[in-house]
């Protein structure tokens, strides 16, 4: 018998990585957002497609844009892109998995200011929307300030929250050291707490064993990455087409696909989450917009005011409950009223009672309508209709927290 090639023990782990995720991703149903974040140029797209690669049998595809953004006649990334697994799977079978949403963004310079912080935090809290440019979030703090910034982001919906945070830099440049201080400061230190991993590509490149051995240390101490958080790999590219001879677009390549596939495993670890994932961005008051505040302090030069009180949540959502509730309770109302006047059918009752009495006769049929003259009139049953509408309102509002807590429970 011959002994099984590289390639073909290659296949044979890949295959096996494969089920072991997907053995993870059995334990839950809403796939993550997993956001990768980084300098310019270090390889998080082509990080992306290599993961989407390692979930394929079939070839490598560009399913996020490669090319490194240099100034602005760039060819990389400019925007935060999400890539869902409905967009990304070959198989049917697959796509009843939750694999990840990988969200793909660049704008990132290696700062830890307060714009690129404030820019971090709408990210994490998912209110910058898919395909928005985030080079235009930073103009906006250039001309606006921060409070040009939350004018523009605070009211967004909290579409994309990111569940899951990869720092990637590669072998070949220095440490973005400032942004990932950015980076632990919004996601690690602040009140919701995400789980942070970190990558550094161009395995490939690596030559002299200790400087690379240095950078690790430094990068994972510095990130506060244990082993199972840390990824050393080499993406698909044309360098590593050219080592190979040969092209990824035809085919993938196992032996980079497994090393992916076991990290992508913790990242989709249903242990490794979010903490105080509840926890909302702190919104300010309403700020007035630059020009808003020129004109009025040049026609009311008065002292500033304190800002009003924010609006919390969830007064808004009991409120929006009981809007809810008043809208139902009327409509019911209208549709239950009957098409004659209430009070005129009582009198006519009472008069045939007193007439049916004195005259000593019964009609059945109207006697019986008498005797039930509240439920046509409606005396009786407002009270239980607005007992229906009071349980249904309530559960809508009860429903959400107690879902939440199951699944803060991980049931
Ligand atoms: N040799 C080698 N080259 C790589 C590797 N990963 C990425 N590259 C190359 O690095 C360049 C930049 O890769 P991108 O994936 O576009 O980098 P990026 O971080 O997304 O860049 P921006 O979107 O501009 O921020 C490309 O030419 C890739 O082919 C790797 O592991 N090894
Ligand atoms: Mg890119």
């Amino acid at each position: 018998m011959s002994a099984a090639t590289p390639e073909a023990i290659d296949q044979q782990q890949k295959e096996r990585e494969i089920k072991l995720l997907e053995e993870r991703l059995e334990e839950y149903f809403v796939p993550k957002n997993v956001a990768i974040i980084g300098p310019s140029g270090v390889g998080k797209s082509s990080f992306i497609n290599s993961i989407i690669a390692s979930f394929s049998s079939k070839c490598w595809r560009e399913r996020t844009k490669v090319g490194f953004t240099a100034g602005e006649g760039g060819q990389g990334t400019c925007h935060l892109i999400k890539t869902t697994k409905d967009e990304y799977l070959d198989t049917e079978r697959q796509k009843e998995y939750p694999y990840p949403t990988l969200i793909d963004m660049n704008g990132f310079e290696n700062q830890s200011t307060e714009d690129i912080k404030e820019l971090l935090r709408y990210i994490l809290f998912g209110l910058i929307p898919h395909e928005h440019k985030l080079k235009d979030a930073l103009k906006i703090y250039t001309d606006g300030g921060l409070k040009g910034m939350r004018e523009e982001y605070f009211m967004n919906q909290e579409t994309l929250k990111v569940d899951c945070l990869i720092f990637v830099s590669s072998t070949t440049s220095v440490l973005p050291e400032n942004l990932m201080d950015a980076v632990v400061q919004v996601a690690q230190k602040e009140e919701r707490v995400i789980p942070l991993f970190g990558v550094l590509t161009q395995k490939d490149k690596v030559h002299d064993e200790e400087t690379y051995m240095t950078k690790k240390k430094d990068f994972c101490s510095k990130l506060g990455l244990p082993e199972n958080r840390f990824l050393l790999c080499t993406n698909y590219c044309d360098d590593y087409d050219k080592e190979k001879g040969q092209s990824r677009w035809n085919q993938v390549y196992p032996a980079l696909d497994v090393p992916n596939l076991s990290f992508m495993r913790q990242v989709c670890d249903i242990g490794i989450k979010v903490l105080q994932n509840d926890a909302t961005l702190h919104k300010s008051p309403s700020i007035p917009s630059q020009s808003q505040q020129n004109r009025q302090s040049a026609a009311n030069p008065l002292p500033p005011r304190d800002p009003p009180p924010p609006i919390d949540n969830s007064v808004l959502n009991v409120l929006a409950f009981a809007f809810k509730g008043l809208v139902i309770a009327v409509l019911l109302y209208w549709i239950l009223t009957p098409p004659f006047d209430g009070q005129q059918m009582v009198d006519a009752c009472a008069q045939f009672e007193h007439k049916s009495q004195t005259l000593n006769f019964s009609i059945p049929g109207i006697k019986n309508l008498c005797e039930r003259v509240g439920d046509v009139t409606q005396r009786q049953l407002m009270t239980p209709l607005m007992c229906f509408v009071v349980v249904i309102i309530g559960m809508d509002f009860v429903m959400p927290q107690i879902i939440r807590m199951l699944h803060r429970l991980g049931i």
